[in-house]
């Protein structure tokens, strides 16, 4: 694959393969292209399997290509044979192949690249057996691929749209739920107008399956995050009596908190891209079709609303000032210093919640995390962000032990010079795991701390400069002098103390 590799290609080496498609997933979401990521064998495959079940989550358009022994020595199964090449990825792709003939493998890879960028987005996998690179491709199938265009924007039926609109007019408290589709699809404008016209209060979809923003976080309208399970989620939408959720599933939960799925008497409306998404809902109506049409065409068929204006959720207070510093005052020292046009990738479990209260990022493409909560994202994740978006800058906000998970990515950061700013909360455990320890009644579960363990250090060792800090204006100071530098990638670690940080 690698001779006379074309000039057209940019090649970044990455060390092992979780962050290979860790970083792929930042490079392809940022840039809203599909990216061509390639693994070894089968031990290269399994390596990546938790970053490509990240990228369906995620809806990622990746184009995954693994190596595969030459195809005279499969049926021996010789060293490095992928026995079962197409099976291990599959539960996570859209589509796994290797080819039958080496002549075919243009063609595989042309319609994996329509797989990944129809929607719903995300990865698809094709085995090329070694020798496939030197055999003759058939001249006229490439020459059709190469012209072949693909669309997949789909507008939703019309007439559901039309129902949808006057449940709205009709509606007395209506609520809307902002999912990560509305980003990606280039609803955020669209998305503001309608809340606004309408006057509907906003609420972002449950923290895991809100990989993206939908919705600017300082709006007036704008009222929090939905809680991530069945009851507290329905318990937050009492008094609206019409739940449209735009660009989610409905919805990411995460703790099982039985209760109702909705509260009595709201009625739920989803519009979705994705057909599973509606299929799997416990409840409402499904609209499938691209959200971004789908806003642009309500706000047609809508007027403005003379229902009174939701009220603005206050700002969260100064936090308290004490050393190791909370999550919620690292958050408040992070927002101080926060550049406007600045992108917040993040794997932080126990201060997501309090990242999300006090940065209040309110542009679009400005906040990735993994949709299904597999760690080994964040810091490649926020190398291919970087990567995407060159005039933007990149901080990467995460739990010292969310960090081992992909640390190697580091190393890229540092070699190609890759300017993300990294903060490292270090509370010396995996804080949100004793949370949900607690929750369920799992007293003395072992193995929750991590006494000790020094990113900064290990970042030195991958050529990322580093220091640890301890107070708020040290912190700041140490973030505005990291976000300045535009040449290499920083890391700033800081303790803090035990606890869940919400606001
Ligand atoms: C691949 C993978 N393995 C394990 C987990 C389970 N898990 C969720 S959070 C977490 C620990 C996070 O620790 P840290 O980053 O220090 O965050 P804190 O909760 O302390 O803020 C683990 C192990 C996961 N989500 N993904
Ligand atoms: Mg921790």
């Amino acid at each position: 694959m690698l001779k006379e590799f074309p000039g057209d290609f940019t090649y970044v080496l990455g060390l092992q393969e979780l962050v290979v498609v860790g970083m792929a997933d930042g490079f392809a979401q940022a840039s809203g292209r599909v990216t061509h990521v390639n693994l070894h064998t089968a031990p290269g495959v399994g390596n990546a399997i938790g970053g490509i079940s990240n990228a369906q989550a995620n809806k990622a358009p990746l184009l995954i290509t693994a190596g595969q022994q030459v195809r005279p020595q499969i049926t021996i199964e010789a060293n490095l044979t992928n026995r079962d090449a197409v099976f291990a990825p599959r539960p996570y792709v859209k589509w796994s192949h290797e080819p039958p003939r080496a002549a075919d493998v243009p063609g595989a890879l042309a319609r994996a690249i329509h797989h990944a960028s129809l929607p719903p987005k995300g990865p698809a996998f094709v085995s090329i057996p070694m020798d496939d690179w030197g055999a003759e491709s058939d001249e006229d199938i490439s020459r059709n691929a190469l012209a072949r265009a693909v669309s997949g924007r789909a507008l939703p039926d019309p007439a559901a749209l039309e129902t949808l609109a006057q449940l709205l007019h009709e509606a007395r408290n209506p609520v809307l739920i902002a999912g990560p589709d509305i980003d990606a699809s280039g609803g955020w404008e669209a998305a503001v107008a309608l809340a606004e016209k309408q006057r509907v209060a906003v609420w972002a979809t449950p923290a895991p399956g809100g990989g993206r923003l939908g919705f600017p976080e300082d709006h007036a309208n704008f009222q929090g995050i939905l809680p991530p399970a069945i009851g507290p989620a329905s318990e937050t939408l009492k008094g609206h009596d019409l739940v449209v959720v735009l660009g989610s599933s409905v919805f990411p939960y995460y703790p099982y908190i039985p209760g109702e799925l909705l509260p009595q008497g709201a009625t739920l409306v989803q519009v979705t891209s994705d057909p599973a998404e509606a299929a799997r809902a416990p409840m409402g109506r499904a609209i499938v079709g691209d959200v971004g049409l789908a806003l642009e065409r309500l706000l047609e068929l809508l007027g403005p609303s003379q229902r009174p204006a939701p009220q603005a959720r206050p700002l969260p207070g100064e936090p308290a000032v004490a050393q190791p510093l909370s999550g919620s005052a690292a958050m408040a020292a992070l927002a101080d210093v926060w550049p406007q046009d600045g992108i917040a990738v993040v794997e932080t479990p126990s201060s997501t919640v309090a990242l999300r209260n006090r940065l209040r990022l309110s542009r679009p493409g400005s906040y990735y995390f993994s949709a299904s909560g597999g760690l080994g994202f964040g810091i490649a994740a926020a190398v291919g962000v970087q990567l995407a978006q060159r005039e933007r800058p990149v901080v990467c906000v995460l739990g010292e032990g969310s960090a081992q998970y992909g640390i190697t990515a580091l190393w890229t950061a540092a070699a190609y010079r890759v300017p993300v700013t990294f903060l490292v909360l270090r509370n010396e455990e995996y804080m949100i795991l004793k949370w949900f320890a607690e929750l369920e009644q799992a007293t003395g579960a072992p193995g929750l701390d991590l006494p000790g363990l020094d990113v900064a250090s290990v970042a030195e060792a991958y050529g990322v400069p580093a220091q640890e800090v301890y107070a708020r204006e040290e912190l700041a100071e140490a973030l505005r002098k990291a976000l300045a530098v535009q040449d290499h990638p920083r890391l700033v670690q800081v303790p803090v103390a035990s606890g869940m940080w919400l606001e």
